[in-house]
């Protein structure tokens, strides 16, 4: 009898073992949906990003809830938004006494491991095995702090040696009796965009169209808009960004763009060994002797387009990488048949610009930023080929992933799971808006802090610090963003209708003035203290910070 029971028992928990799939979350750092095809092919073509469209789902409308890095990081793990799980900016390191869904999957019974880009300040938590670049990391012969074997540089591209570990992992350490979670995270294409060798030969000489609102003026927005420090003309590193090298600015007489501007050419480029930098040299040489012949003659107009040019050169060659390596490790699974029972997700922390609005950066709730790739796999659970345009978010991938795996999620989790959208059952899915709040400011690229609601059809946003301005913007009549509705009379009844439901959502998930005045409290202090300007340029409006800190401290 006993014997008997031992052996139903572990057929039964081999069954079990056998539904639970495993998980592939697959995210590089900062690429935006207009840079991969599945979306639209007008920049490149990425055919093995968008063979996980081809066989599962495509969302047209997925989104952060706070676009910037480390804190979407946050909000995946933890499946609560930054005031809650406390990451609201990338500044101080993550609270790691959240409980995250691989610390929950792994109690229950998956095998877990984490390649590339984390960006915490401390090392994952819940993980049988990691390799992570410290902080931003880098992308030539990259340092990577290891779980058992302390911090190793390694010789090579950092997209091919994540992807290198990822199968060294996948072939050497997963365990067949294990379902398990792999999260395998790209830096890129992350600033300063420095592709592969092998691309510079086609990247640095390619042409690709400006978006129509490359010129914007920001006229039609308020001071958020004007005063960000992410223009291609007017914020974008001679050196570090558009690889002109320090002894040409200087011949050209070229100001450094931030105190750091060659610094980061030298922090990226000087990593190269002697035969790398040759060849690295080959390409860029071509680059800056072309730009030393046209710069006199150039207008305010063509140096932005040139700007252009030379930022999509380098941020579409990274992706290059990033999309031959999820081939690498979609054939490996369709090699080594694993493709049948596992979710293989494709995401970036946030979306990016690519030249709209003449910025490059995130930050804003505005839709380049705001919206985020995603692309789902799950043979026999996924139509093939299929799309939705509804509004989920990064918020929701934690219990996604705890019911896909029959786990029931903690209570506390504001997420919702996309597994109804997954497998066609759509009347489950009950949401019509969704929430949003950044917070790094004052800091790089000065992107004031906001919170906003987002529906289908509007955007209502608040700029509460450093200003207070509101901006309605019209979704479907202005795509583009241009146009601040707020104070028109014909959107009054909406505007009522949107500010009841912010405030409505703003209880449903627990923030509120207070909590936002108390992180920025305590980062402003921080920047006191340490006398940190937090990499902005405009000083005068940091100092007036301060000083209207310290009046309304004495009064
Ligand atoms: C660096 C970059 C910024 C970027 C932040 C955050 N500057 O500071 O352009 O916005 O990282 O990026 S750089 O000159 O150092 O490249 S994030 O992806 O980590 O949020
Ligand atoms: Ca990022």
């Amino acid at each position: 009898m006993v014997i008997l029971a031992a052996v139903l028992l572990s057929c039964k928990q081999e069954e079990k073992k056998a539904e639970r799939p495993n998980i592939i979350f697959i995210m590089s750092d900062d690429h935006a949906y207009q840079a991969i095809s599945a979306y639209s092919n007008h920049l490149i073509e990425t055919p093995n990003i968008d063979r996980i469209a081809k066989m599962g789902m495509l969302f047209t409308n997925a989104s952060v809830t706070n676009s910037i890095c480390a804190p979407s990081r946050a909000t995946i793990l933890t499946g609560k938004h930054s005031h809650l799980n406390g990451k609201v900016d990338n500044h101080f390191p993550f609270d790691t006494t959240n409980i995250t869904f691989p610390q929950i999957l792994k109690e229950n019974g998956y095998q877990t491991a984490m390649f590339g880009k984390l960006h915490f300040g401390n090392n994952p938590k819940g993980f049988d095995q990691f390799k992570i670049l410290p902080g931003q990391g880098k992308y030539y012969n990259p340092d990577f702090i290891t779980k058992d074997q302390g911090t190793i540089q390694v010789e090579g591209y950092v997209t091919d040696i994540i992807t290198d570990m990822t199968l060294d992992w996948l072939q050497n350490e997963r365990k067949a009796d294990q379902p398990f979670l792999l999260m395998y995270l790209h830096k890129a294409p992350h600033r300063e965009w420095l592709p592969a060798e092998r691309h510079l030969a086609e990247f640095t000489t390619r042409k690709f169209p400006e978006p129509t609102t490359l010129f914007d003026d920001y006229s039609g927005r308020g001071r958020a808009a004007h005063e960000a420090e992410m223009n291609l003309l007017k914020d974008m590193h001679w050196a570090g960004d558009s690889k002109i090298y320090p002894k040409v600015m200087d011949q050209l007489g070229l100001a450094e763009t931030s105190s750091w501007d060659k610094a980061a050419f030298e922090g990226e480029v000087g990593r190269l060994n002697p035969a790398q930098r040759a060849i690295w040299d080959q390409y860029y040489q071509q680059v800056n002797e072309d730009f030393k012949k046209r710069y006199p003659n150039m207008s305010e107009k063509d140096l932005m387009s040139w700007r252009y040019q030379r930022y999509m050169q380098d941020y579409l060659g990274t992706i290059k990488a990033v999309d031959e390596n999820v081939g690498r490790v979609l054939d490996y699974l369709e090699a080594n048949n694993l493709m049948e029972n596992t979710i293989i997700v494709y995401t970036s922390d946030q979306g990016f610009y690519l030249g709209e609005h003449g910025w490059f950066d995130k930050r804003f709730v505005y839709d380049e930023s705001f919206k985020t790739p995603l692309l789902v796999a799950w043979p026999g659970k996924i139509a093939p080929g299929s799309k939705s345009n509804e509004m989920v978010q990064n918020l929701d991938f934690a219990q996604t992933f705890l019911e896909a795996a029959g786990i029931p999620a903690p209570k506390d989790m504001q997420g919702e799971s996309l597994i109804p959208l997954l497998t066609g059952n759509t009347e489950k899915w009950t949401r019509d808006a969704v929430y949003y709040h950044y917070y790094e400011y004052p800091s790089v690229h000065m992107v004031k802090r906001h919170y906003a609601i987002v529906t289908k059809e509007y955007k209502l946003v608040h700029y509460y610090f450093d200003t207070d301005e509101w901006e309605l913007i019209d979704r479907i009549k202005d795509p583009q963003e241009l146009k601040n509705v707020y104070d028109d009379p014909a959107y009054a009844d909406i505007r009522k209708n949107l500010h009841s439901r912010l405030e409505g959502l703003r209880k449903k998930y627990g923030d509120n003035s207070q909590i936002s005045q108390r992180y920025l409290n305590e980062y402003l202090d921080y920047l006191e203290e340490n006398k940190s300007y937090a990499g902005g340029k405009n000083k005068d409006l940091l100092n007036k910070i301060f000083e209207d800190r310290r009046k309304e401290k004495a009064n």
